[in-house]
């Protein structure tokens, strides 16, 4: 069962792999339920050997894998799962490449977006940015209406992201998300297994409300 409470986006900024993947196994062990890879200026070969080494570490915990736009570095380490968005491969075309049992994570900022990703065989939608973020440099911001929206129109799950941080997750509580997805409150903050903890328990409590 696709468990998207707290969904750990990752962005390897200047840190060495080792520094990475400790931040990686440290959210782990503060309860991060899937980790999905996102490197946006590395070369492939960089990513593909980021990717083995971060898929590696997610199996060990039993935290499912995703990586972000590149399915053949997905297929290639054995992830579970590939997340695009709407200027990337076409949602349908990435779940023929994947197969039906693979994951598939689909960018929706709007309705039409959601029920097009659902048409094409995505498992979830990820909607957002929600709040301010300085992680994606060119983002628009999707208003939390949206969400709720796109959240009473589809069949699929759907998490939330953009600048979600402790403080302000509570927002999120009642908007009929089924988790957050996290950049840089984990990714930088210096006890990432201390926040990750901390983000699962208030979600789970907050949701559960
Ligand atoms: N898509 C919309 S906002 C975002 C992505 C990938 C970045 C979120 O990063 P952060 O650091 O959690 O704001
Ligand atoms: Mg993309």
């Amino acid at each position: 069962m696709l468990d998207l409470s707290l969904y750990l986006v990752t962005d390897s900024y200047d840190y060495t792999n080792e520094e990475f993947l400790w931040y990686v196994e440290e959210a782990i062990k503060g309860g991060v339920t899937l980790v999905q890879l996102r490197e946006k200026f590395k070369s492939g070969r960089e990513i593909y050997d980021l990717a083995r080494a971060t898929c590696e570490l997610c199996h060990r915990y039993n935290v499912p894998f995703l990586v972000d736009d590149r399915v053949d570095i997905a297929l290639a380490v054995g992830a579970d799962g590939v997340h695009v968005g709407q200027t990337d491969l076409p949602a349908a075309e990435v779940r023929k490449l994947i197969g039906p049992d693979k994951i598939l994570g689909v960018t929706a900022k709007n309705l039409e977006h959601a029920l097009q990703a659902e048409r094409d065989g995505a498992d979830y939608v990820g909607t957002g940015a929600i709040f301010p973020t300085t992680t994606k440099v060119v983002t628009v911001r999707t208003p939390l209406a949206t969400l709720e929206e796109i959240n009473q129109n589809i069949g699929i799950k759907q998490v939330a992201i953009g600048g979600i941080n402790p403080l302000n997750m509570h927002e999120l509580y009642g908007s009929g998300a089924d988790g957050i997805a996290v950049v840089s409150a984990i990714m930088k903050d210096a006890d990432p297994q201390g926040v990750a903890r901390e983000m699962r328990t208030q979600w789970t409590i907050g949701t559960q409300q």
